[in-house]
């Protein structure tokens, strides 16, 4: 047991060591990209902007891209190039990812991230931060024609990323106009909203795109894949509302991030959890406190929280989640799929950050 533990780890860490060793190729790259004219300034811009918001995460979803097609490939040999591919698309979608959390993060009026200050934060960026978001999501096409030109499959990627893109962004609207409404009538946050916002903001770009890119690599139609997708969207929803109450409940040490959600009235599956269980008068309290800069306001609804019991509730909740999607991950046909699938749901059961 302790042997096969130790050498777990070591495939493991060898397998960040590949996939970091990628990012400074791929920024490279960037850094020598010949429709720029570069000045020392831009240049060291550009590097210190990249490594500031784009390798500091937990790498999961750009390290599923390489778990996921070795999976799918099914013991046959991945050769060193298809590490390369894999890893490159993996750093495709933690690009997206920086680019999406260096706007969130303005948008959220944030202050720390993966345990330093947000981008926007910093002395001297502030609103660059907007321009570097845009530069970000511009070295997705680059990076892509760089390396996928010639694959058959390189339009299907771009359209792929076009439409998770654009499905992120609109749940990122809907995120942000929601709270219009919240603050208007409170009750208007249902679990059928709070739903739609998460699939959209989160799952697509979290949970189904990085399978998805692996599929594409192994030379698989996506339209043959819809219960595969389906999963990822659950998968991804049951991350986000463990997203939403690490928000609250979170440890901001281990998750790297403070919450921000009670101030900015956000459509969170705490609140909503709360409506639901909450009396007359604690509806009242919540009308009067939620949403709310004031600390002793937050205070206030983070103690009806614990009142309400929102952490069993959360508990069950996790847990429910976890047995059904292991049903409909068993229902899957293919062994490697269901391996994909569970490999993902692994990695997030339970999660403290
Ligand atoms: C997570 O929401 C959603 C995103 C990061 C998508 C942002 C999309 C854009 C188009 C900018 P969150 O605000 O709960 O995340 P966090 O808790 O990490 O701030
Ligand atoms: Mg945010
Ligand atoms: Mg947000
Ligand atoms: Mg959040």
């Amino acid at each position: 047991m302790e042997a096969s533990n130790v050498s777990t780890t070591t495939t493991t860490s060898d397998l960040r060591a590949t996939f970091l060793k990628v990012y400074s190729d791929l920024k490279s790259e960037l850094l020598e990209d010949p429709s720029f004219e570069f000045t020392d300034e831009s240049r060291q811009w550009i590097d210190r902007m990249l490594d500031y918001n784009v390798p500091g995460g937990k790498l999961n979803r750009g390290l599923s891209v390489i778990d996921s097609y070795k999976l799918l490939s099914e013991g046959k040999n991945v050769t060193e190039n298809e590490v390369f591919l894999a890893s490159a698309l993996g750093w495709c979608i933690e690009w997206l990812q920086a680019y999406f959390l260096v706007l969130d993060d303005i948008m959220d009026g944030s202050h720390t991230r993966r345990g330093q200050p947000c981008w926007f934060r910093v002395d001297k960026v502030g609103m660059i931060a907007v321009n570097d978001g845009v530069v970000l999501r511009n070295h997705i096409p680059r990076i892509l024609k760089n390396h996928f030109r010639g694959k058959a499959y390189y339009v299907d990627l771009l359209e792929l990323f076009n439409e998770v893109e654009f499905q992120t962004a609109s749940g990122q609207m809907i995120d942000l106009i929601t709270t219009l409404q919240g603050e208007k009538d409170l009750s208007k946050y249902t679990l059928p909203v709070h739903r739609r916002i998460v699939q959209y903001k989160t799952a697509y770009y979290s949970f189904y795109l990085p399978v998805a890119c692996a599929l594409l690599m192994a030379g698989e139609n996506l339209d043959d894949h819809t219960l595969v997708k389906e999963v990822l969207i659950e998968m991804g929803t049951y991350f986000q509302v463990q997203d939403d109450y690490l928000d609250c409940f979170g440890d901001p040490e281990v998750i790297g991030k403070i919450g921000t959600d009670i101030e900015d009235f956000k459509c969170s599956w705490l609140v909503v959890q709360a409506l639901e269980r909450a009396s007359e008068d604690q509806k009242k309290f919540l009308h009067e406190n939620y949403g709310k800069a004031d600390p002793a306001c937050v205070a206030k609804i983070k103690a009806l929280y614990k009142e309400l019991d929102l952490e069993t509730v959360f508990a069950e909740y996790e847990s429910k989640s976890y047995e059904k999607l292991i049903s409909s991950i068993e229902a899957h046909p293919s062994k490697a799929v269901q391996a994909v699938l569970k490999s993902f749901l692994g990695k997030i059961y339970k999660r403290q950050k």
